[in-house]
This record gives C-alpha cells, structure tokens and sequence, in this order.
C-alpha cells in the first residue's frame, strides 16, 4: 500500500510566534481528532525547523521537511542549507522543483536531479514537484511536458533511489490562482505519470509511488480530488497556513 501524504508549504509566511501557534495547533488537533494512515509533513521556512522539530515531538504521523536543500555536498556557499545539515536537524522530507524555485530562481531539471541526490544520499525523501503552465496546457502538450521533467531529473536514479521519491504533480496555471484542476484532470495526469514511472521502474514500483496533487488544494476539493485512484494526497499551499484547514483536508481522505 501507498502512502498517503498531505504535505503543507508554508512558503515565505509565518514570523517565529505564528509558526509556533500554528505547528502547536496542527499537532494537537492531530491527537485529539485521531488521524491515522496520513503522514501529515509540515514544511516550514529554513529558521523554523529546529522549534518546528521540538513541537513536533514524538507525535506519530507527523512528519518534518524543508521547502528547498542545496545542490551541494557542503562547503563556502553562502546561504544554502544542504540535505546533511538539514538531516542533522531531523527533517524527513524536502519539497524540490517547486514551480515558484523554477521560476524564480531558475532552477532546471538538471539542477534538481543533482539536489534529489542530495536529499537521497542524506536520507530525505525528495517531494519532487512537477507541472505545466498554462500556456503548456492550452497547447495540449501537458502529458509529455511533465513527463520529461521526471525523466529528466528522475530517471538517472537507481530503483532502489526511485522507490523513495514522493512526486507532486502542481499545474502552474492552479498555484496561487484560485483555480484549481478538476479531480478528472488531475487523475488523468496521476495516472499517465504512473504509466511513465512503470516504463522505466516497473509496474510494482510505479504501484507504490506516492503522487500527490498540488495546486490551490483546499477543505472544499480535498474530498473529490483524494478520492481519486491515483491521487495519494496533496501539497498544499495557503490553506496549510490555517490548522482547522489543514486538518480538514488531512481528514478528506
Ligand atoms: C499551492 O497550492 O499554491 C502550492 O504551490 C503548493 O505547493
């Protein structure tokens, strides 16, 4: 069985207080509202992982990671944080090729496949985001688009590396927007993305890959979207900013 996931992107929001209100929320409506079989991952900004990590505790289900990590080993680059130092703080899960750091920061597929070994060879698992912009969509050539970012910056992995890679699929056109893709739309991705993962890592690999959906993911669609077959959970944005959000979208499965 696959996991679920439901990871939440903080983005550049939450000072050290709302942080802390919002970690201590998450984790007590975690417990008292008995979640159970989804990994729940709070991905918070680079200074709030160490007090993230201690609110977080031992709760079972709750996991911690990063929204970026350094293609480097180690050494003089100011103002990375690498997969080792961030392992060293405990986090789990490192959120890589987000459509906002290919964007913003040019990153390519190149550069992520070289921080996905990174976060493998430290013991993160990489939450690899992938998507089309509109205009991508408009053209009709989403599929294969997408595609070619996993085979890119995936496929030079071992299986036994692939096997621990969560993907994110996150149109462009649905991030920030209010709009979000239709559960049909998204499982027609989901899926061709797991025909594409079974041509090159077989069918049994493919079968236990998580893919999460991303994209102005909200309590309202979380229901509809999650209750497709290839929909493994989301990567929410704003609405992982708010704990009773959260934990509904948590509870949408
Ligand atoms: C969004 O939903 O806006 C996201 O970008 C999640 O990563």
């Amino acid at each position: 069985m696959r996991k679920k996931i439901v990871a939440g992107n903080w983005k550049m929001n939450m000072t050290f207080e709302e942080g802390q209100k919002l970690t201590s929320e998450i984790v007590n409506m975690y417990k008292d509202e008995a979640v159970k079989n989804v990994i729940a991952v709070l991905n918070p900004p680079f200074p709030h992982i160490f007090p993230v990590k201690k609110l977080i505790g031992a709760t079972e289900g709750i996991a911690l990671g990063s929204q970026n990590c350094s293609d480097k080993d180690g050494g003089a680059y100011t103002g990375e944080v690498s997969a080792k130092i961030l392992a060293s703080f405990g986090v789990q899960y490192v959120i890589i090729g987000h459509s906002e750091r290919r964007e913003y920061f040019k990153e390519n597929n190149e550069l992520l496949a070289e921080k996905v070994r990174q976060a493998l060879a430290h013991g993160l698992i990489p939450i690899f985001c992938c998507g089309e912009s509109l205009e991508i969509r408009t053209a009709g050539t989403h599929e294969s688009n997408v595609k070619f970012q996993l085979t890119e910056s995936l496929f030079g992995l071992s299986p036994e590396d692939f096997s621990k890679v969560v993907i994110a699929y996150e149109p462009i056109w649905a991030i920030g927007t209010g709009k979000t893709a239709t559960a049909d739309q998204a499982q027609e991705m989901h899926a061709a993305l797991r025909r594409h993962i079974a041509s090159k890592f077989g069918k049994e690999i493919a079968a236990e890959t998580s893919i999460l959906y991303g994209g102005s993911a909200n309590p309202g669609n979380a229901k509809e979207l999650f209750s497709k077959a290839d929909v493994d959970g989301g990567l929410i944005g704003g609405a992982s900013l708010k704990s009773r959000d959260f934990l509904d979208i948590i509870k949408s499965f």
